[in-house]
Parts: C-alpha cells; sequence; structure tokens
C-alpha cells in the first residue's frame, strides 16, 4: 500500500487546525502527518499537543519564517511514497486528498495540482483581484514553461516524495507556491491537475497571503526560468 506524508504548515490557526488533523486521521489511508508550527502565538500550540496523532504524528517547531521555511523542515523527515501539503485553514479539504494522489499512485503523475480554477467543486466566490492575480500568475507559468496550468498558487500540490526532496527549494514565505511550480516545470515531470473544491477565507478569518507576495511570485517564475 503506498504510504502518505501529509505537510501540515500552521501559523496562529487555533479555529481551525484542530479540525484539519481530524479529518486527516479519518482518511483511510496509510499516512504520517508533519505539522510544522513556527512561533504560533494564539491557541495552536496547546490544540495540536492535545491530539495524540501515534506513530506516524510529528510536530516540528522553530522560529518563524514563513510557509516555505515550514514545508522545507519538513522535508527531511517524509517516510511517504507520496508527500502532499496541507494546508492548516480549512480552505482545502483533507477528503479530496485520496482523489488528488490518485494519478501518483496509479504511476501516471510526479507531481498534482489540485486546482480551484478548472471548474466542477464548490468554490467560494469572492475576491475579484485574487482570481485575476492568480489568472495572470498561472497564464505567466504557462507561456514561461510551455505547459497549461490553472492554479499554479494553488495550496493543494502532491508528489513522488523523491521528486519533492529533489526541488532543492530555497524559498521561506509564500514565494515557495512559484519556486515549486516552476521548479517542477522546468524539470519536465509529469505534472497532473484535478478539480478540487476551495473553502475560501477572508483577511478578517486570517488569511495571510498578500499582493506583495503576488508581485515576488513573477519574479520567482522569472528567475528560475532563466537562471537556477
Ligand atoms: N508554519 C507556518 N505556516 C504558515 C506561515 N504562513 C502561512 N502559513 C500556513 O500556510 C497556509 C496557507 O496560508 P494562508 O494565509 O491561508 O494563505 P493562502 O491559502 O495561500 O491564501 C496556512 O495553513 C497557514 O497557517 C508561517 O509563517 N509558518
Ligand atoms: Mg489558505
Amino acid at each position: 500500500m503506498t504510504r502518505v506524508s501529509f505537510i501540515v504548515p500552521v501559523y496562529n490557526e487555533a479555529a481551525t487546525i484542530g479540525e484539519v488533523l481530524e479529518r486527516v486521521a479519518a482518511l483511510d489511508l496509510d499516512k504520517q502527518v508533519v505539522v510544522v508550527d513556527d512561533g504560533s502565538t494564539d491557541e495552536t500550540p496547546s490544540v495540536i499537543a492535545g491530539r495524540n496523532g501515534g506513530d506516524g504524528f510529528r510536530v516540528i517547531r522553530q522560529e518563524n519564517r514563513g510557509k516555505g521555511a515550514a514545508i522545507r523542515a519538513a522535508i527531511p523527515h517524509l517516510d511517504g511514497d507520496i508527500a502532499v501539503i496541507q494546508d492548516a485553514d480549512l480552505e482545502y479539504d483533507p477528503a479530496e486528498v485520496p482523489e488528488l494522489i490518485e494519478p501518483i499512485r496509479r504511476g501516471a503523475a510526479d507531481v498534482v495540482f489540485g486546482s480551484r480554477l478548472s471548474g466542477g467543486r464548490p468554490q467560494r466566490a469572492y475576491l475579484f483581484w485574487h482570481l485575476v492575480g492568480n489568472r495572470f500568475l498561472s497564464l505567466l507559468t504557462n507561456v514561461l514553461y510551455n505547459t497549461t496550468l490553472s492554479d499554479m498558487e494553488t495550496g493543494y500540490k502532491a508528489f513522488r516524495t523523491d521528486v519533492l526532496r529533489s526541488l532543492d527549494l530555497r524559498e521561506d514565505d509564500f514565494a515557495i507556491e512559484p519556486e515549486i511550480t516552476a521548479k517542477v516545470c522546468k524539470r519536465k515531470l509529469r505534472v497532473y491537475e484535478l478539480p478540487i473544491s476551495y473553502y475560501g477565507r477572508s483577511y478578517a478569518e486570517g488569511k495571510k497571503i498578500t499582493w506583495r507576495d503576488g508581485l515576488k511570485a513573477v519574479l520567482v517564475l522569472v528567475r528560475v526560468r532563466f537562471t537556477d
């Protein structure tokens, strides 16, 4: 059976992290869960500590350096065949992970992106400029790397674990998303997309990504294409 490693970057998500971990635990998969909490100042640490996750459950703590640093910190600890990034904020529903990883399990894909923009699943209607920004970044990705992604910024990205390890990721903050996308595309890996649901949250509910991350994404996409 395929073992699946969940990487859960979490920063101040006390309202949702418990439910996320419960939904992950409920999945009928052979799995490992690596939570990276880098300095949450709310109740997140006690919610995590209150869970007895068993053998495959590990919590990494470090100084706060961003989502990218958190994902990178988890990579050396992965022991699954497939690795999935699972945000801690319930924008993405763990119940969809078995479907997401299926193309990798079948041996057809090296990487699968869950797409919010390809239709067919519930999507919260809101934040017009985010949609425009995400469409633009995906178009730029497609032009630079000759591919056809609809949602390069998606939080749901699944990988063969050896492929994730080989990407040599360096970004600390949200620039990890374009860095992953760019390096995956540049390597000519077999990338698939699958429509997923998106239960988007507002800034009042704790969303942290901003337009500055969008600008930085442009730079990272161009940099990896022409230099790295
Ligand atoms: N460990 C860690 N996780 C972070 C940090 N910043 C964001 N995250 C997590 O990354 C995920 C995505 O963050 P979010 O603000 O929802 O961004 P978006 O979904 O890309 O708009 C959530 O699970 C956050 O808790 C950070 O500095 N450290
Ligand atoms: Mg989110």
